[in-house]
């Protein structure tokens, strides 16, 4: 049996480098990075006053997205980091956005690296629940389930996560009723 390294019309990249220490992917081609700053984070936290008063370029978490597959592929999976800084809006720790997955059938897993969190849970109904993050705990997002990270430690929050290529994100349902 001859055995190929990669076959030659591979239409894909298929391997990428993580440091799982740091949990985190180097960088690369189809990675792509994205910082969330306290000034982009409007009407997440509850008390706009206070996250206005704060410095807007304050980085809140960071995320890497590997995209081996075009965006919206169906049967095949992404897959991405997220570093939550500590810190606190008035009596709020920093967390992600938050979102519903636009096709709402569509499940994820988060998986923790390092530090302590939480996190929160939304289903259709708006019945919310939280799971405790820690230094390898793996979590299982259902269906039609939003989902949200906060960092409620003192080290950098990092997790990594995969989810469906064509899951989606609707941002909006969080952005105007909450979590
Ligand atoms: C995880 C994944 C990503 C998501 C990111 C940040 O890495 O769920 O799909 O984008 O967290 O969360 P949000 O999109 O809610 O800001
Ligand atoms: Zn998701």
């Amino acid at each position: 049996m001859k055995i190929l390294e990669q076959p030659a019309n591979d239409e894909f990249e298929r391997i990428v480098r993580m440091d799982w220490q740091k949990g985190l992917l180097l960088p690369q081609a189809n990675v792509h990075e994205t910082v969330k700053t306290l000034g982009q984070l409007e009407k997440i936290f509850l008390n706009e006053d206070a996250r206005r008063a704060m410095e807007p370029d304050t980085v809140v978490y960071r995320v890497q997205a590997w995209c081996p597959v075009p965006d919206g592929t169906e049967g095949a999976q992404f897959w991405g980091t997220t570093v939550v800084e500590p810190g606190q809006v008035d009596s709020e720790y920093f967390m992600t956005h938050g979102h519903f997955h636009q096709k709402r059938n569509r499940t994820e897993y988060y998986g923790t690296i390092e530090g302590e969190g939480a996190l929160i849970l939304m289903d259709a109904t708006r019945s919310t629940w939280k799971e405790p993050m820690f230094p390898g705990s793996l979590h299982f997002i259902p269906p039609n389930v939003a989902h949200r990270v906060a960092n409620i430690g003192k080290v950098p929050l990092r997790l990594v996560a995969c989810w469906p290529s064509d899951a989606g994100h609707d941002y909006d349902a969080i952005r105007k009723l909450g979590f």
